[in-house]
């Protein structure tokens, strides 16, 4: 398999934590390309490939051994989670059970919550006499949003309904739960975000030690490379 990766996307990182989580990570070979900034708001020169694999030229985009594109986030995990439950049954980020219904109703909503941050990212990138506030606005409250909603529901993240999941638990963690990480992990690292902590204590605990497991910490997010 390979992936079209950068350091700073979210949704590639959530990629890259199911492949480590579900022990895929070995079998894919990263591709990595580069974004002019002006990506937020113009089209830029594609690294070679990505564009001919996706013509929605984004990432994360994954090829799969059979030579086939997959070019969204949730589809490649799923792709994943299936082909690591062929290898090793019980190997799993997403409840075959019905508790997969809960599990995605959470996931929507963490990401919703990257979609707003990486929205937000592409605006801040535009020239400010033609950045809207309103639109930053928007996006800042719904961050809001979905974080409380995180914060409501964090008994699902902390274990009282999946089981616990902390630094040294080897139990892969569900799609929600990283997807929820890597939200708070973006919303630390961009400057121009702002401490998701205060008012929502649950999150935060549970957030401080998710950030422990070995996949969190070996995808810490950095630039991407202009060229
Ligand atoms: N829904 C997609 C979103 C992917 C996405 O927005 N990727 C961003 C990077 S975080 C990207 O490639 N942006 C480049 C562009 O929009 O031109 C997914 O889950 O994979």
């Amino acid at each position: 398999m390979q992936l079209f990766w950068t350091p700073a996307s979210p949704f590639t990182r959530k990629v890259v934590i199911a492949a480590k989580e579900l022990g895929l990570w070995a079998e894919i070979k990263v591709r990595p390309t580069t974004w002019p900034l002006e990506w937020g708001y113009a089209t830029v020169p594609f690294t070679p490939g990505l564009a001919e694999a996706n013509p929605v030229a984004r990432i994360p985009t994954l090829i799969t051994d059979d030579g086939v594109a997959l070019g969204d986030s949730t589809l490649i995990c799923q792709y994943l989670n299936d082909r690591a439950h062929r290898q090793a049954a019980g190997v799993t980020i997403i409840p075959a059970d019905d508790s997969r219904w809960p599990m995605w109703s959470l996931y929507a909503i963490a990401d919703g919550l990257l979609e707003a941050q990486v929205a937000m990212r592409a605006e801040m990138l535009r020239p400010n006499a033609f950045r809207s506030d309103g639109f930053l606005q928007k996006q800042r409250d719904r961050i809001a949003r979905c974080f409380d909603a995180c914060e409501q529901r964090a008994a699902e993240l902390t274990g009282e309904l999946t089981g616990e999941l902390t630094a040294g638990d080897d139990t892969p963690p569900n799609l929600a739960q990283i997807t929820t990480a890597i939200a708070c992990g973006y919303q630390d690292w961009r400057d121009w975000l702002w401490d998701f902590r205060p008012g929502r204590p649950n999150l935060s605990r549970w957030y401080d030690a998710f950030s422990q497991r070995p996949a969190m910490q070996e995808t810490e997010p950095k630039d991407t490379p202009e060229a």
